[in-house]
């Protein structure tokens, strides 16, 4: 992809409203489940089954769901200027390539920092391959090398998001930044908005009340993602 001109980061809250959930809102995951026992490597050591079956859970909901305005919004973006929208996204409900696929957007244009529900990720050697369907389990077994390590391609506390150096390099360079639907929590995702202001990028954040990096941003826009999103792109 040559160097994009608008880069927008998404959280969950883009994904609420097709009903994927989010992690810190009343309600959300993180006040249901104990973040340290299910989404870092040590839990995985500590108690796969678990992991893996909340995992599965997860997957199945995905799988079910349907990307909602917002998603099809920035997708026709993307389809619309070719080559100069990159979407980095921290979800790995994978709504936005259904909803890329169904606007004729290309997938290139979107980095998935966290992960993928849909990947398998080998715990012993790090093969990465797209997950078959059915239930992941400790008789799962790695394609590459037989171990039976398999966990779920997702990014977990202590670990490296993936492709950070193309982020950073899209974040010095773009004219245009713009998060929706994230808390501003979690690193280093909570950092781009600075890196990207810093490097001289007009900065935007949709979101359904000020995160608690707002006053990072130029502008602020406040409500649901499937209103204020095809709003801004239409
Ligand atoms: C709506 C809406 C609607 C609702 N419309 N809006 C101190 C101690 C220990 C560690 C650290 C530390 N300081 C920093 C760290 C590092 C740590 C971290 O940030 N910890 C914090 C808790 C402090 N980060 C890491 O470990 C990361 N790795 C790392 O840093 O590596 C080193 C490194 C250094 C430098 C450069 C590069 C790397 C890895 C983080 C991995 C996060 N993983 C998870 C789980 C993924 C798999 C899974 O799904 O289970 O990722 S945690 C979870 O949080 C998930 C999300 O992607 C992520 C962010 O959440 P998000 O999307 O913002 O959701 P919410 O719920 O927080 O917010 C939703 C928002 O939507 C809200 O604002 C709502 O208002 C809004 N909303 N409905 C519009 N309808």
């Amino acid at each position: 992809m040559t160097i994009p001109r608008i880069v927008i980061l998404t959280g969950a809250g883009i994904s609420a409203e097709s009903g994927m959930g989010t992690f810190r809102d009343a309600g959300g995951l993180w006040t249901q489940v104990r973040l340290e026992d299910v989404a870092t490597p040590e839990a995985f050591a500590r108690d796969p089954v678990m992991v893996l079956d909340f995992y599965d859970m997860r997957r199945q909901r995905a799988e079910a769901a349907e990307p909602n305005a917002a998603h099809y919004a920035l997708a026709r973006l993307q389809a619309a200027r070719p080559g100069e929208v990159l979407i980095i996204t921290q979800n790995v409900d994978g709504l936005h390539e259904k909803a890329a696929q169904a606007e004729g957007a290309d997938p290139a244009g979107l980095i998935h920092m966290h992960g993928e529900f849909a990947n398998g990720l080998c715990a012993g050697c790090g093969h990465r391959w797209k997950w078959p369907g059915g239930r992941m389990t400790v008789e799962s077994a790695c394609p590459a090398c037989g171990a039976r390590r398999v966990r779920p391609d997702v990014v977990w506390f202590g670990e490296m998001p993936y492709r950070m150096d193309e982020c950073f390099a899209a974040l010095a360079a773009c004219e245009t930044f713009v998060s929706i639907g994230t808390s501003g929590a979690v690193y280093p995702a909570a950092g781009f908005v600075a890196e990207a202001r810093g490097a001289g990028a007009r900065t935007l954040e949709l979101n359904l009340e000020p995160s608690e990096g707002a006053h990072y941003f130029h502008e602020a826009r406040n409500g649901l993602a499937s209103q204020i999103v095809p709003a801004w792109v239409d």
